[in-house]
């Protein structure tokens, strides 16, 4: 049995939960207690405040756990980081009064910056070179200047929106992060074993998400350029079609490169093109 801590509530909560789902381990919600045990699969879920996973992994309370590379690299405990997991994306940035000018790196000497990320920003600033005073606050870190609290402010963003709207300007991204499996540096080989597994799982489900099906109708002329710009898994799929002259074409893409490629498609006469989520891919 492989123990995994996971946020009680918050971002990261659904989202993990959901891809455990989807990689075939049942958590079912309406029992969820403090610890709650999957129904085939040998793995619990420790329900907890995403602050306290890294520790809890570390101390091998939990075995493996699901939270942001933000508190990961925060809390500097050691653990394996086995997974990154492409959901919870967000970037720790500082971030100034909008009307003040940025003059680079060299604003934030002297300044006071408030922040929940002190060990980041620290670490930051000593590669840098700057010298600011950084004061620790736990919420609502992007009122501080108006408030009077700070100058500046070193924190989460994903849409921008809330800087926006607190009247600041992002002028320097530190940390990309996302949601990261960690795991536990000292497993049993039992449990080494049911990591693999797991992590074989998450692999085909999160290919699998960013993965478009495609199939379209294309004139026998143009397949060899077709494949050029579709390389699929190993090689697109060509089926004759009752049509002479026109064959079916199907090839998997990455959704970040769908629309490039069907642009190119069209130009080569592809017609009747059919994109469809994908379930699973398996390597
Ligand atoms: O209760 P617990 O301690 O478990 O939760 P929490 O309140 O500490 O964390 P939570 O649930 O807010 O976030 C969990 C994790 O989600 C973070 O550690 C990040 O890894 C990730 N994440 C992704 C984010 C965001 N995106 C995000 N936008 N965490 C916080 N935010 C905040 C941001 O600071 C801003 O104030 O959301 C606000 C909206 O952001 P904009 O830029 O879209 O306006
Ligand atoms: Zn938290």
């Amino acid at each position: 049995m492989i123990r995994i801590a996971v946020q009680s509530k918050g971002r990261l909560n659904e989202k993990s939960l959901e891809l455990l789902n989807a990689a075939g381990v049942g958590i079912n919600e309406n029992k969820r207690k403090f610890l709650t045990q999957a129904s085939n699969f040998p793995l619990e879920v420790l329900y907890m405040r995403d602050d306290d996973i890294p520790q809890t992994v570390s101390m091998g309370v939990a075995d493996l756990g699901i939270v942001g590379f933000n508190e990961v690299a925060e809390r500097a405990y050691d653990l394996e980081i086995s997974k990154k997991l492409n959901f919870g994306k967000c970037r720790i940035s500082l971030a100034i009064p909008k009307n003040d000018k940025y003059t680079g790196l060299n604003y934030f000497n002297g300044k006071k910056i408030a922040t929940s990320y002190p060990n980041i920003l620290k670490s930051f600033f000593k590669e840098k070179g700057i010298n600011a005073e950084i004061h620790v606050i736990t919420g609502s870190v992007e009122i501080a200047p108006t408030v009077g609290l700070s100058d500046a402010i070193f924190d989460i963003v994903s849409s921008g929106g809330t800087l926006v709207s607190n009247g600041l300007v992002e002028v320097e991204q530190v940390i990309q992060s996302e949601a990261v499996l960690v795991a536990n540096k000292n497993l049993t080989e039992e449990k080494k074993k049911v990591l693999e597994q797991l992590m074989f799982r998450f692999d085909a489900v999160i290919r699998a998400r960013r993965a478009k099906y495609m199939l379209m109708n294309i004139p026998e002329a143009s397949i060899e350029k077709a494949i050029k710009i579709l390389p699929a898994l190993r090689s697109p799929t060509i089926l004759p079609l009752a049509m002479e002259g026109w064959c079916s074409l199907h090839s998997v893409v990455d959704e970040t490169e769908m629309w490039d490629k069907i642009d190119k498609l069209k130009a080569i006469g592809a017609e009747g093109i059919l994109v469809t989520d994908c379930e699973k891919i398996i390597m």
